[in-house]
């Protein structure tokens, strides 16, 4: 493939500035610049956060997001063009996260934030403030966010479960169960956390029958995307109290719509689709895009290739 001209779609300033991309790359082969969604079209290749119909005269489209439900398979394999994800960035950042959602469960952070804005000092119930060390958490999807999850829960001495299709070993994890295990993988799970991506197997993967299963005094994560959990489900069983609490990243409508009751919960924590940001979010991709770059260069495989 011949890249001469390579976009910087102006969407990727949804977690960056554009610019800074730009000027990483600036010292590689092809022209570098910032373009909307018409300067796209005369480009060979696009780096992007959202899919426009543009990018449909790009031989090469970079997502700058490891999930890549939004894209057009079908649609890109017919035309012949490459797509590529940004997965295997994202362990540090969303497993920090993930690990500060169970802290702040566990040593009531999330309570004390609360309290502060209302100006009131209030020491918790005896019985509610727990440590991680010896609780349990089940990952569900054990790549790149899950083995992020799981190397930091273990470090702070917590029993690591998960699940991923095939349920072969991963390090760090005791016990790995397959897809068709969920429902004894979570039963008993002080924290689940998904970190699947968003396929038509794993559409709503958690409704009604699996926060049943979950026990009443745990907590659901979702760091994967929205439609993985049925939320009208997940508000009903947190309604009822058949699991305890659910830090939140990603929502079936973005942003939470105002009027959703999971603002409100007292055990519910809701963070804005940000578990994967970090200041160098645009090096690692520029260090992705330029790996690429070389490969395709010299001939060989693009790494990362969804299409
Ligand atoms: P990876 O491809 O590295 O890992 C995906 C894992 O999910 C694999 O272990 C895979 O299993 C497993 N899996 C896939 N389908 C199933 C299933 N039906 N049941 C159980 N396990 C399954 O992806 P990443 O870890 O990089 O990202 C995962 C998803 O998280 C992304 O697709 C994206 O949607 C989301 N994400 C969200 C972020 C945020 O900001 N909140 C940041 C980054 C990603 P197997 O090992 O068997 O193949
Ligand atoms: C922007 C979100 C992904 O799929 O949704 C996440 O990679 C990234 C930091």
């Amino acid at each position: 493939m011949q890249i001469d001209q390579l976009g910087i779609h102006d969407s990727v300033s949804a977690v960056f500035p554009p610019e800074q991309l730009r000027d990483a790359l600036a010292d590689t082969a092809p022209a570098v610049s910032v373009v909307d969604d018409e300067g796209a079209r005369d480009c060979d290749a696009v780096v992007t956060f959202a899919y426009e119909e543009g990018f449909l005269e790009c031989e090469w489209i970079h997502s700058i997001q490891a999930g890549y439900d939004r894209f057009p398979l079908e649609e890109l394999e017919d035309r012949g063009i490459v797509l590529t994800n940004s997965t295997g960035i994202h362990g540090e950042s969303v497993g920090e996260t993930v690990l500060g959602y169970m802290l702040s469960v566990a040593r009531r952070l999330g309570q004390y934030a609360r309290q502060q804005e209302r100006t009131e000092w209030n020491r918790p119930d005896w019985d509610v403030p727990f440590t991680l060390a010896g609780e349990s958490v089940c990952v569900v999807g054990l790549g790149t966010l899950g083995r992020g999850i799981a190397t930091r829960a273990n470090a702070l001495g917590m029993e690591v479960t998960g699940v991923r299709r095939s349920g072969e070993p991963v390090e760090g994890v005791e016990r790995v169960y397959t897809s068709d295990e969920l429902h004894e993988a979570i039963s008993e799970a002080r924290f689940v956390a998904l970190a699947v991506p968003l396929t038509e197997e794993t559409e709503e993967l958690i409704g009604r029958t699996e926060l049943a299963t979950m026990d009443e005094g745990s907590h659901l994560i979702n760091v994967s995307r929205g439609s993985v959990v049925d939320q009208d489900a997940l508000v009903s069983a947190l309604e009822d109290g058949e699991i305890r609490g659910a830090a939140l990243d990603v929502f079936a409508e973005e942003p939470l719509p105002k009027d959703s009751p999971l603002w409100e919960m007292e055990e519910v924590l809701v963070t804005p689709h940000a578990a994967a940001y970090t200041r160098g979010y645009y090096e690692a991709i520029a260090g992705l895009v330029r790996g690429n770059l070389d490969r395709n260069a010299a001939g060989e495989e693009f790494e990362n290739r969804v299409v």
